[in-house]
């Protein structure tokens, strides 16, 4: 019995296929029902009780490396042939590979775009490392307001007259607008801003805004109360009414807070408007002349309104989204939420 394991490990040893059927013939020859190893194993109720130990052993060895002998043919053997004499379908459809989708403050942002352009406003873009002057200074902001401490900006240098910072809104985007632009000016500029603050349910360091600015000959509050009044109905639907209520700004004389009446209790109160009815969207005002003069505009002949929003704000009030770090987070499970919101 001895001889006859060591003949068939020899075999194995130098066993060769040269197809899929080849290994299977030889798999039958060894390890079939009526194959040599089976056989042996028949044998071996046979052998004697005190060489048990030593043969059973060595059949194991055996049996362990024949199946290991046949898996390494025929795993040679399907290479070789390539991926077809498998039996796959070639025709079978790809793997789907999942689509991304827009993110919902992206989706609020265009959609904000759009309906401004819709009004015939232009598109203005600028730096987001800025300096005191075009974030502050010309807006017309008092030298010790608390904008312009550490707390509530991060600088990217201090210790001279103009330091530069990281934007705090982009009315500084208007500000150089108005430097280079001829009049009438309608502009709308998104972008990214950055504040000082700790993380929270309603805070983020890092959010984005619409701001937009009017200028002409004869620009009114009615103007403004108007074209938010039509920026309103088209974000959150045509039922929509707004409320202003009296605020203050920099940069603005008069100034107002507009809330729009709550797009889910239709003004019975809910727990998203507190009760109240009304969903605080963005502030406004007339633009205040000092503001006009530092860009160089004539405050006598003109006069403008503006606006600013925060984006990620209005996609919250929309879309019912509770806290502002969902959107930061990159779950899944939310954003597959705005998979199915119009592509803008
Ligand atoms: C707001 C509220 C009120 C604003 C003012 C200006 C500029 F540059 F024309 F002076 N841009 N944006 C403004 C006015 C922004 O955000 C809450």
């Amino acid at each position: 019995m001895k001889e006859r394991i060591e003949k068939i490990l020899k075999e194995l040893d130098e066993l060769k296929c040269q197809s899929a059927k080849e290994v299977e013939e030889a798999r039958v020859r060894f390890l079939g029902k009526k194959g040599e190893v089976t056989a042996l194993f028949e044998e071996f109720r046979t052998v004697a009780p005190e060489m048990k130990r030593e043969f059973g052993q060595k059949l194991n060895v055996l049996k362990k490396e024949a199946q290991a002998k046949i898996d390494e043919l025929k795993s040679m053997a399907e290479t070789a042939a390539g991926p077809a004499s498998k039996g796959d379908d070639v025709t079978m459809p790809g793997d789907p590979h999942e689509l991304g989708s827009r993110h919902p403050v992206s989706i609020a942002r265009q959609e904000i775009i759009n309906i401004f352009r819709k009004f015939g406003y232009d598109v203005a873009e600028g730096p987001e490392i800025e300096d005191d002057y075009h974030v502050f200074e010309a807006l017309n902001f008092p030298a010790n307001h608390p904008a312009r401490d550490m707390q509530d900006t991060f600088f990217v240098s201090t210790g001279h007259v103009n330091p530069l910072l990281l934007r705090t809104h982009t009315s500084s985007v208007q500000v150089r607008t108005m430097e280079t632009q001829s009049l009438p000016i309608r502009v709308i500029c998104p972008g990214r801003v950055f504040r000082n603050e700790a993380i929270s349910a309603r805070a983020h360091c890092i959010f984005h805004q619409v701001e937009g600015l009017y200028i002409d000959e004869n620009v009114s509050f009615a103007d403004l109360k108007q074209a938010i009044l039509l920026f309103a109905r088209e974000m959150f639907g045509p039922e929509t009414s707004i409320r202003m209520r009296p605020s203050y700004f920099p940069f603005t004389e008069p100034s107002a807070e507009v809330d729009v009446s709550c797009n889910i209790c239709h003004g019975k109160g809910c727990n998203i408007c507190k009760g109240t009815g009304w969903l605080e969207i963005l502030g406004c005002g007339m633009v205040d002349p000092n503001v006009l003069e530092a860009s160089g505009i004539d405050s006598k002949k003109y006069s403008g309104f503006a606006f600013g929003m925060g984006v990620e704000r209005i996609a919250m009030l929309k879309w019912q989204v509770n806290d502002l770090r969902h959107y930061f987070e990159n779950d899944l499970r939310f954003l597959r939420e705005f998979s199915n919101c119009v592509e803008v």
